[in-house]
């Protein structure tokens, strides 16, 4: 088994368990693949990197990539599908706090926690007085953008703060008793906040422009707690320094974790370093899981949880 990125003590005692476990070596990639690829049945892939499809090619006895997180737009599953290589991802078990993260940082962006903390601590409420006064979030119109397994949990921890919520999918939820919009901008023209929690990848690169900013306006919130990619980050950052978006939360970048230094200079912007599921609670369950479907595909042939495009292998 071969470990991409890295692992916690207790996933690590786990797998050798099971397998014998290999680190992939970050300066010496190729010539490591090129020696052992071969002898590689089992990933586990948790690093930014993830596993590329030359990577896939280089590890022809491959038969399952188990991804640590739900979201696995680093896995190249085009290319393992068509290798008939299984990829695997930690669904559900950190949907409660990646939703607890996105109302966190929604009530630390309208009510500039951040900044009145910095208040407090550079000495200005004793010099200056009061901090200034921030927005309360009741009583306003909050998008989510992705009602899946998060979005859905995150709409519902919102219901006791007062806000209406609406939401944007490519396929309407009959189940729901939110109002749907069939297109986003027109959504961000009726919310005050925008919460963005879809996968990345291609089909959702760039999807919040310069056209869907500017529809939310002035006086908008920005949340994303899904995938940088998701965000046009210059235009993002021009709307925040002029002026045209009021306020953005960011848990995710486009290029993590470089952080561009005039997002981190805006004080309108709330940053946070990708943190949406990492407590220790939740993180042992990711872990438990992403073991799990390893060992549970070497003793059946089935993991617990496949990724969509992986169902009907
Ligand atoms: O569009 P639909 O009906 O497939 O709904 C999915 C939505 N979604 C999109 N919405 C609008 N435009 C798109 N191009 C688009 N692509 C996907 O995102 C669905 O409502 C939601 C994804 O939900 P789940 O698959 O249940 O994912 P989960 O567990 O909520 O995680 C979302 C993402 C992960 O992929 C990571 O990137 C991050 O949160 O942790």
């Amino acid at each position: 088994m071969l470990l991409v990125g890295s692992a916690t003590e207790r996933m690590l005692g786990q797998l050798g368990a099971v397998f014998e476990v290999l680190d992939l070596p970050e300066d010496n990639r190729d010539k490591f693949l090129a020696e052992r690829g071969g002898d590689i049945g089992y990933v586990l892939s948790s690093g930014h990197g993830g596993v590329p499809a030359e990577m896939i090619a280089a590890m022809p006895s491959l038969r399952v990539i188990s991804n640590f997180g739900v979201g696995y737009d680093a896995v190249d599953v085009a290319e393992a599908v068509a290798r008939g290589v299984m990829v695997t991802h930690t669904p559900d078990v950190l949907n409660d706090e990646v939703a607890n993260t996105a109302v966190m940082l929604l009530l630390a962006t309208a009510r500039n926690l951040l900044a009145d903390n910095a208040w407090l601590t550079s000495g200005r409420w004793r010099e200056q007085g009061n901090a200034p006064l921030s927005r309360s979030v009741r009583g306003s119109t909050v998008g989510i953008l992705g009602l899946g397994r998060i979005g859905l949990a995150t709409a519902e921890k919102l219901a006791v703060f007062g806000v209406d919520i609406v939401y944007h999918t490519r396929t309407r939820r009959d189940e729901v008793p939110y109002r749907h919009y069939d297109d986003l901008t027109d959504m961000a023209r009726g919310c005050d906040v925008l919460i963005s929690i879809v996968p990345g990848g291609a089909g959702t690169e760039g999807i919040i422009n310069r056209a869907v900013i500017e529809a939310l306006g002035p006086e908008g919130i920005l949340i994303n707690i899904g995938r940088g990619s998701a965000v046009d980050e210059p235009e993002l950052i021009a709307a925040l320094s002029d002026g045209r978006l009021g306020k953005a939360g960011l848990d995710v970048f486009a290029d993590e974790p470089n952080v561009p230094a005039e997002l981190m200079a805006l004080e309108n912007a709330t940053l946070l370093p990708h943190v949406g599921s990492a407590t220790v609670e939740t993180r042992a369950a990711m872990g438990d899981l992403a073991v799990e479907n390893l060992t549970r595909f070497q003793a059946t042939g089935k993991p617990v949880t496949p990724v969509a495009e992986c169902r009907g292998m």
